[in-house]
């Protein structure tokens, strides 16, 4: 077993909570980097909070001194950035701030471990964002045409990765993740907005479910799997990039009929357009309505990742299936609305 120490920005994000349990269960001493908040925002962190080889540490990527502070002091042998704003459709409301965060954040942390003159490995979260309509399947030859302001920020920060990467000679990787999902991902992405919804709907808090593109298509797999392939990129002698998805790509229409199957309820679907509704076949209420306000500006359609070179190279494979994913995802919120109504 290691006794490593990591770095992990963002760690109060889904990503970040299931890599820093993950590195502990290694025996890593894990520093998770957290934002101030005048709100709690370690909720995913609660079970590993009380673990000694974990700690939490203030800092910001907008403050690149807080960064080299960091470093200095932790002195890690392995860095994470999973620190950013992860959200495509709010990149489009908040532009300048997503590059300051995205791009921008990953500069001043690759200058802060340059200046540190550490040989500590780097870890970058890129995104298949970057590829946006580019023809699928996508993989690391992709060339990139993000079509929003994150994807934007992702491919600038991937190609600051590379450069310094070949110019500094640093141990610095991009995993390039196509979507990933847990009982953790937060509310306000498509797959927990759905698993929230039909649990909702089956408790009776909520009839109608109100969503954007319903055709967009995405390679979805669990947060969990994915967080061992960041891992293993840092333990290869070389750094690289590397793409990590499932192979399959699903629409989020079809998200939401297996959500819906996990509580016994099948979906038909009539109309067509933003009119199209989701509608219960047994009862014929309408769960499922296109709400024109939340389709973005610009929007990517179709992801299929290749991950023949993770596999290859890293031996890096998908474990949980798809059903199962969503499965635990309902169950979760199931469980969460069991927990706050009264008996
Ligand atoms: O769940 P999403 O918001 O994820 P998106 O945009 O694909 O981005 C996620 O995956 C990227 C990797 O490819 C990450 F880099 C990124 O940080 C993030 O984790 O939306 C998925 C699809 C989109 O096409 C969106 O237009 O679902 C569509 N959609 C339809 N209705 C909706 C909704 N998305 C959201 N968030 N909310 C809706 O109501």
């Amino acid at each position: 077993m290691t006794g490593k120490t990591a770095l992990v920005t963002g760690v109060s994000g889904q990503d970040g909570a299931l890599l820093a349990e993950f590195l502990l269960r290694k025996n890593y001493t894990v520093h998770g980097l957290r934002l101030y908040s005048a709100t709690d925002d370690t909720q995913r962190l609660h079970n590993l909070i009380e673990d000694k080889k974990f700690h939490l540490r203030y800092g910001d990527m907008i403050d690149g001194g807080s960064l080299s502070r960091l470093l200095n002091d932790i002195q890690p042998d392995e860095i994470y950035n999973l620190a950013g704003q992860s959200h495509v459709g709010v990149s489009f409301e908040v532009p300048e701030a997503t590059l300051n965060i995205n791009t921008l954040g990953v500069c001043r942390l690759l200058e802060a471990l340059r200046g540190s003159g550490s040989g500590a490995r780097l870890y970058q979260a890129s995104s298949s964002e970057m590829f946006g309509n580019a023809p699928a399947p996508q993989n690391e030859e992709t060339p990139h045409r993000p079509c929003s302001p994150y994807g934007a920020s992702k491919s600038c920060a991937f190609w600051l990765v590379r450069s310094y990467r070949s110019s500094y000679r640093m141990h610095a990787s991009n995993g390039i993740l196509f979507n990933h999902e847990s009982a953790w991902r937060g509310e306000d992405f498509v797959t927990r907005k759905i698993t929230r919804g039909v649990a909702a709907i089956e408790a009776g808090q909520l009839e109608c479910l109100k969503l954007g593109n319903l055709d967009a298509r995405r390679d979805w797999g669990h947060a969990r799997d994915y967080v061992e392939g960041m891992w293993l990129m840092l333990q290869q002698d070389e750094p690289d990039d590397y793409v990590i998805a499932t192979g399959e790509t699903l629409s989020v229409r079809q998200f939401a009929e297996v959500a819906f199957s996990c509580i016994g309820t099948r979906i038909v679907w009539k109309g067509a357009g933003v009119d199209e509704k989701g509608v219960n076949e047994e009862t014929g209420k309408v769960h499922i309505s296109v709400d024109p306000q939340l389709f973005r500006p610009n929007e990517l359609h179709m992801l299929i990742g290749d991950a023949s070179k993770a596999r290859r190279k890293l031996g890096w494979a998908p474990r949980t299936l798809f059903s199962d994913m969503v499965k635990e995802m309902v169950e979760h919120d199931r469980e969460l609305i069991r927990q706050t109504v009264p008996r």
